[in-house]
C-alpha cells in the first residue's frame, strides 16, 4: 500500500491494543480521533472477502467515548441529539446525527444510554468534546464531561457469536442488535454491545481499563485460532457496500442529516428541542436540494484522497465522497452528494477520477446486488 510511516506521539495516541495489531500483519494507518487505526491487513479486498466468512478482532479504540455524567446529563445528551434521547432506557444503543444550529453535522455517535444520568457518546472523527464542554459551560449544567479511559474492541463477522460466547459465555448470544450488557472477563464485568461498523453482525467491547488490551485481545485470538480469526478494521468495501456513511468523508458540517439520508434517525415531530431543530424543520419544509447517493460506476476507481466531480446534462452537479471496487458487486461502488436533480435513482451521471471520465448510474443507498 502506498504511503509514508506516521510517528506516534502524545498527540497521535496509539491504542492498548497496537502491540497486537502491528505483529498480526497491519497494512497501514489511518488517525481518527488523534488515534490510530488501521486501513488494511493483507489487502482491502482479501480482507473484505475474510470478514463475510469467518471473524475478526477490530481495534476500534478510535471510537472514543465522550462521558457525560450528573443531574443534567440527559437534558445534555437530549439538546446534542437529533435522535430523541428523551426516553432512552439503559442497556441500548442509540446511532444518531449531531447537528449545529444551522443543522450541519458535527458527528454521527452511537449514544449509550448507561444510567438515568450517564450517557456514553461513542464518537466518529471530530472533537465533540469541545462541542459538549461548551453548551454545558453556557447553559451552566450541572454535568461532568470527560473522555475516559474506555478502548472498543470490536469482534465483527459471522462466527462473532461463536467467538464471543466462548470468551464472555452463551449470555451474549441472546443480546439483540444495539444492546449491550455486562459479561464477565478475569473477574471483571466487561460491556459488550451487538453492534459495529460492518453488516456481517459482531460485537463491540467496550474495554474500560486499557491495562487489560493485551490480554482481552490474546484471549479472544487463542479462542478464534480453529475459526480462522484475524486482526482485521472497518472495512472501505463492505462499509461501502453495506451504506455505512464515514464522518469527514460521506458528510461534514457541510451537510444535514436530511441531505445525508439520515431523517430516519431525526425525531423532528415531537415537542423535544436540541440544536439545529429549527433549521431541519426548515430544510424538510422546502426539500433537500442535495441528497447522498450511491453510484455503480463504469470503471475501477481505487480508494479516493478527495472529492471527485460529477457532472449531470453536462454540468456541475456534485461530488462523489467514497469509492471502492467491490468483487462482489463486480462494479466500483460510491457514494456522491448529488444536485437533487441528478439524484433520483436510474440517473446517469459522469464522474471525473484518475484524469478520466466515467459514466455512473445514481443508486439508492444500501445499494442491491
Ligand atoms: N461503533 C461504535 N462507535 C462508532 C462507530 C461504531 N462511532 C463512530 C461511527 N462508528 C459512527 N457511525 C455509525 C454508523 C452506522 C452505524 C453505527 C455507527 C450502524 N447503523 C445501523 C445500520 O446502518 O444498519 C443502524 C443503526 C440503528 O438502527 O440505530 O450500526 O461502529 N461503538
Amino acid at each position: 500500500m502506498a504511503g509514508f510511516p506516521i510517528l506516534r506521539s502524545r498527540r497521535v495516541r496509539g491504542t492498548p491494543y497496537s502491540e497486537r495489531v502491528e505483529a498480526a500483519g497491519l497494512g497501514g494507518y489511518t488517525v481518527y480521533n488523534h488515534m490510530l487505526v488501521a486501513t488494511a491487513f493483507r489487502s482491502m479486498e482479501e480482507d473484505c472477502a475474510h470478514l463475510k466468512q469467518h471473524v475478526q478482532l477490530w481495534d476500534v479504540a478510535c471510537e472514543r467515548q465522550l462521558e457525560i455524567t450528573g443531574p443534567d446529563a440527559r437534558r445534555l445528551a437530549v439538546l446534542m441529539s437529533a435522535r430523541d434521547l428523551s426516553g432512552a432506557e439503559p442497556g441500548r444503543c442509540y446511532y444518531t446525527p449531531v447537528t449545529d444550529a444551522n443543522g450541519g453535522m458535527l458527528n454521527d455517535p452511537v449514544a449509550l444510554c448507561l444510567g438515568e444520568d450517564r450517557f456514553w457518546f461513542s464518537l466518529a472523527d471530530s472533537d465533540l468534546l469541545f462541542w459538549a464542554l461548551g453548551l454545558a459551560e453556557g447553559l451552566g449544567l450541572n454535568v461532568r464531561i470527560c473522555e475516559p479511559d474506555v478502548s472498543p474492541l470490536g469482534i465483527q463477522g459471522p462466527k462473532s457469536d461463536e467467538l464471543a460466547s466462548r470468551v464472555f459465555g452463551d449470555g451474549v448470544r441472546a443480546l439483540k442488535f444495539f444492546r449491550f450488557g455486562y459479561f464477565p472477563f478475569r473477574g471483571r464485568e466487561l460491556l459488550v454491545a451487538r453492534s459495529g461498523w460492518s453488516h456481517q453482525g459482531g460485537f463491540e467491547v467496550y474495554l474500560d481499563d486499557g491495562s487489560l488490551g493485551l490480554e482481552l485481545w490474546d484471549a479472544l485470538w487463542e479462542a478464534g485460532r480453529d475459526l480462522e480469526v484475524r486482526a482485521g478494521c472497518p472495512n472501505l468495501i463492505e462499509r461501502i457496500e453495506s451504506g455505512l456513511l464515514s464522518y469527514g468523508n460521506d458528510m461534514t458540517r457541510e451537510d444535514t442529516p436530511l441531505e445525508c439520508g439520515l431523517e430516519r434517525f431525526c425525531g423532528l415531530d415531537s415537542d423535544r428541542e436540541f440544536v439545529g431543530k429549527s433549521a431541519l424543520l426548515r430544510q424538510r419544509e422546502e426539500g433537500v436540494k442535495r441528497r447522498l447517493t450511491g453510484l455503480r460506476v463504469d470503471a475501477r476507481i481505487a480508494s479516493i484522497s478527495a472529492t471527485l466531480p460529477c457532472r449531470f446534462g453536462g454540468a456541475a452537479a456534485g461530488y462523489v465522497t467514497s469509492a471502492a471496487y467491490s468483487p462482489d458487486f463486480g462494479a466500483t461502488l460510491a457514494f456522491a452528494m448529488l444536485d437533487i436533480a441528478a439524484a433520483a435513482p436510474g440517473a446517469e451521471v459522469e464522474v471525473e477520477h484518475d484524469g478520466v471520465v466515467s459514466e455512473a448510474l445514481v443508486c439508492a443507498i444500501p445499494f442491491e446486488k
